[in-house]
């Protein structure tokens, strides 16, 4: 039984998926050997300890012999979010990550986009998560999109004092209408209602969150939900639901072969049904945007 916030009808789980380098210690035995290899290590300390000590007070890069030098990472992206963009014009987004701070630029291989950076800051981890697979910096960035928006994929490089990052895929437009998830949507009585076809951009903001949609047919149809999470950086380990109007469950889908991300196809019978969208392990955050499209055959 999976966990969530709502207090009506409870969603339920289908299935329960589951040396400090020694330091230099060749100076240490240079200084022995020099200025205190005729001193007999006769008063109570020795000459190995008494070389220890000095190294140990001084300041470090000249203990070690080295100019402490400042590590500069080049950036990486971690996650979009929101995962895609889809109306023409201008939209806000975030782009999550580390070693963000010094970006200069954002450079795109989507034709007519433009990507402006609105601000930079700390973002974040949040519990049960770590900053490598969540991001500790994000970027608020302005996309404006052409007029005619290409269904597809633009990657994003940030570009930084210490170099590029690896691209990032950022959905861009899609084949059908695209509707943005609309919390609070986490049980049976408050599902957010889907008309079929339609892509939701969405997100499982939190752990325990829950993604419920209403589905009603009115002739029997072959139905496809297809979620995109993993496959462009999001950490989200989706699970995919449907279930009949009486709460049963009717089709259910974890991973498939070569990813987390899930896909359904089932045919239904005319009636209503329920979409349900979690994370496989209760897990959720900034860094778990999805993208949910479904589309129907008749029979
Ligand atoms: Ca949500
Ligand atoms: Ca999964």
């Amino acid at each position: 039984m999976c966990r969530h916030t709502n207090k009506d009808m409870p969603v339920p789980r289908p299935f329960v998926a589951q040396p400090i380098l020694a330091p230099s210690f060749a100076e240490a035995k240079g200084v022995a050997s020099g200025a205190f290899t005729n001193r007999p290590a006769t008063h109570g300390i020795s000459v190995c300890t008494l070389a220890a000590i000095i190294m140990l007070c001084l300041p470090s890069e000249m203990a070690f012999g080295q100019q402490a030098a400042t590590e500069v990472k080049p950036p990486r992206i971690v996650v979009c979010n929101p995962l895609d963009v889809f109306q023409p014009g201008k939209t806000k987004i975030f782009l999550r990550g580390r070693s963000l701070k010094d970006a200069s630029e954002i450079q795109t291989d989507y034709p007519g986009m433009s990507i402006r950076i609105v601000s930079h800051a700390a973002a974040a981890v949040p519990g049960r998560q770590t900053a490598d697979e969540t991001g500790d910096e994000q970027l608020e960035l302005e996309i404006t999109l052409p007029e005619t928006v290409a269904a597809g994929k633009a990657n994003l490089v940030v570009v930084t004092p210490a170099g590029p990052s690896v691209p990032r895929a950022l959905l861009v437009g899609g084949d059908t209408n695209v509707v943005t998830e609309n919390e609070p949507n986490e049980g049976f009585r408050t599902a957010q209602p889907l008309t079929v076809p339609a892509i939701v951009s969405g997100s499982i903001h939190a752990d325990g969150n829950v993604d419920v949609f209403a589905l009603q047919l009115t002739a029997a149809k072959t139905i496809r939900i297809q979620i995109q999470a993993a496959e462009a950086g999001s950490n989200l380990d989706s699970l995919l639901t449907v279930y009949s109007a009486t709460g049963k469950p009717i089709a259910a889908s974890d991973d498939q072969p070569l990813t987390r991300d899930s896909l359904i196809e089932q045919t239904l019978d005319p009636g209503s049904y329920f979409v349900i969208v979690q994370d496989a392990n209760d897990r959720g955050g900034p860094a778990h945007p999805y993208r949910m499209t479904v589309t129907a055959n008749a029979q």
